[in-house]
């Protein structure tokens, strides 16, 4: 008994759920396959004027490369060591992007891959981001260093040496996810390792982690390595902060290995947020905008507190990960901004906003022959820049979700309603819905094939209000549709089904 409540106690002391956004900022991005120079001018001229708390960025260790297919994006999900030199920038480069972006009030979270190391097939030699050499048939990393010692091969006991079945909770974790050379983490010499590796990060100045496929991680491992791992430089932040952590874990029900094993150590993804919002986005098997009013823990998600929520991810957008065919991307872009307003004005979880690039999409039977297809790239598999155009959007194949108008809007919205209370719900049964956060900002939607004309309830003090769907609030003025509310916190809403975005947002800070 005294055993549990000390190890309660100090898992709770361990705990790393805070994201330490400053100034209360609410949402991150995902800069998916960025280099670190745009990344830097992007926190500077982008990200921290227009309120985002932060960016996830890819894997930043030295992984293996891929050249069949050419140049794919996941080549960077199979490390070779823990050199800081990767396709988007070297360590030069990654450490002056973490400081102007925190020095613009915009937190980098890295994308940590501590699960495995290459691919068992990777094969020997110096084809890595860095050159470094490696031996994946020898199971030797020398720049870590890691041999054959490191490895769980002896505790996994498929055919294959690859998980075989997900219901077998020993597989998951001790076998091979997709043949990838799978760390033994229970080790303290790879604890060590691991942690050196995040500690170095976190004294250059990021602010947290995404840890990748923790599923296949014991959560005791997990919680060793987070116990090692140091507070946040305080030049950036206040004493004691702990790195924030959110693990992946996909959990869509079904198998043994449930979110709720990781929910004690730090955040972890919930899978079920976008998979079912795209259904009902979709209006997929009579499913309904309605049926949102009870979102979140009453839809059997995880606590609020615990979730990492997202529309879309850089796997399930391709078909890789789960949540399968109902996931919405930039691809479906009209019930996508509808998806991600959703979100953004709803109070469930910490979120995170996808910032894509375009490839050549392919789907054959349900299957995206493309899925592999990296960043937009020169001849010779490096990453091309981010061009901003004129119009604020990015060009040459880079999709920028996080700069739509419609977005970045609802970023700010996100921001001003924080901590406000779900009211003032309406719905008309089908999928027409509406919902304040207190006082502070509204949100109205129709996706059903008929107009939505109706007075409903904002909240909001008397006023005419900027939708910064339509439009947004430019020196006083209002480019888009404006909405009067009355002294009673009434007004009336017309939204035609056939409008490019068929939803309107108002908050205290577009108040004209
Ligand atoms: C590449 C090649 C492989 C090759 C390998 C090694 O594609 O052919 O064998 O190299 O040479 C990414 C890519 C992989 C790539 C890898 C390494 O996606 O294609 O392999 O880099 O380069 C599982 C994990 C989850 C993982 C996800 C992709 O649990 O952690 O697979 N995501 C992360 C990253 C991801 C990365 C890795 C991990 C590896 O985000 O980018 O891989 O670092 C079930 C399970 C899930 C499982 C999925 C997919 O899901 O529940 O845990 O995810 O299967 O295997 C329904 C169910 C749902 C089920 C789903 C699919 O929806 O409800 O539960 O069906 O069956």
């Amino acid at each position: 008994m005294k055993l549990l409540i000390l190890a309660t106690l100090l898992g709770l002391s361990l705990a790393q759920f805070n994201p330490n956004t400053r100034d209360g900022k609410t949402a991150i991005v995902h800069l998916f396959e960025w280099r670190w120079a745009d990344i830097a001018a992007e926190c500077e001229r982008y990200l921290g004027p227009n309120g985002f708390g932060g960016v996830q960025i890819s894997p930043p260790s030295e992984s293996i490369v891929v050249t069949n297919p050419w140049h794919p994006w996941w080549q960077r999900y199979q490390p070779i060591g823990y050199n800081l030199c990767s396709r988007s920038g070297n360590e030069n480069d990654l450490r002056d992007m973490i400081t102007r972006c925190n020095n613009v009030g915009v937190n980098i979270y890295v994308d940590a891959v501590i699960n495995h190391m290459c691919g068992a097939g990777g094969g020997s030699g110096t084809h890595s981001s860095c050159g470094s050499y490696f031996d994946a048939n020898r199971k030797d990393f020398p720049t870590v260093p890691y041999s054959n010692l490191d490895f769980n091969d002896g505790k996994c006991n498929t055919g294959s040496g690859n998980i075989e079945n997900y219901q077998d909770i020993n597989q998951v974790r001790n076998c091979r996810l997709v043949g990838l050379l799978d760390l033994a983490l229970e080790k303290d010499y790879v604890r060590g390792k691991v942690a050196d590796f995040m500690n170095k990060l976190i004294d250059m100045g990021v602010a947290g982690f995404r840890v990748d496929a923790c599923k296949h991680m014991w959560p005791g491992d997990l919680s060793a390595v987070y116990g090692r791992l140091n507070n946040l430089n305080t030049k950036w932040f206040s004493s004691g902060s702990r790195p924030f952590i959110f693990q992946e874990v996909i959990d869509l029900g079904g198998e043994p290995i449930t979110s709720g094993e990781y929910t004690g150590i730090g955040r972890v993804t919930e899978f079920k947020y976008g998979a079912r919002l795209g259904n009902i986005i979709r209006k997929w098997n009579g499913e309904k905008l309605s049926y949102l009013k009870n979102w979140g823990e009453g839809w059997g998600f995880m606590s609020s507190d615990k979730a990492l929520v997202f529309v879309d991810n850089h796997d399930n957008q391709r078909g890789h990960g789960a949540g399968g065919a109902s996931i919405v991307t930039f691809w479906d872009a009209r019930l996508y901004k509808m998806a991600v307003a959703f979100m953004l004005a709803h109070p469930y979880g910490f979120t995170r906003v996808m910032s894509s690039y375009r490839w050549d999409r392919n789907i054959v039977n349900g299957q995206d022959t493309n899925d592999w297809q990296g960043p937009p790239s020169n001849g010779d598999g490096s990453t091309k820049p981010v061009p901003i155009n004129p119009d604020s959007t990015c060009g040459d194949g880079w999709v920028c979700e996080h700069r739509w108008r419609q977005i970045k809007n609802m970023v700010a919205f996100r921001n001003i309603v924080n901590g406000q209370a779900f009211s003032n719900w309406w719905d008309n049964g089908s999928n027409q819905i509406a919902f304040s956060r207190g006082n502070k900002g509204f949100l109205v939607i129709n996706n059903d094939d008929w107009e939505l004309n109706d007075t409903l309830n904002t909240g909001l003090p008397g006023g005419t209000y900027c939708d910064v769907i339509s439009g947004q609030k430019e020196s006083g003025r209002c480019s888009g549709k404006e909405v009067v509310v009355g002294g009673d916190g009434r007004a009336s809403f017309r939204i035609s089904n056939q409008e490019e975005d068929p939803f309107i947002a108002i908050h205290a800070d577009s108040k004209l």
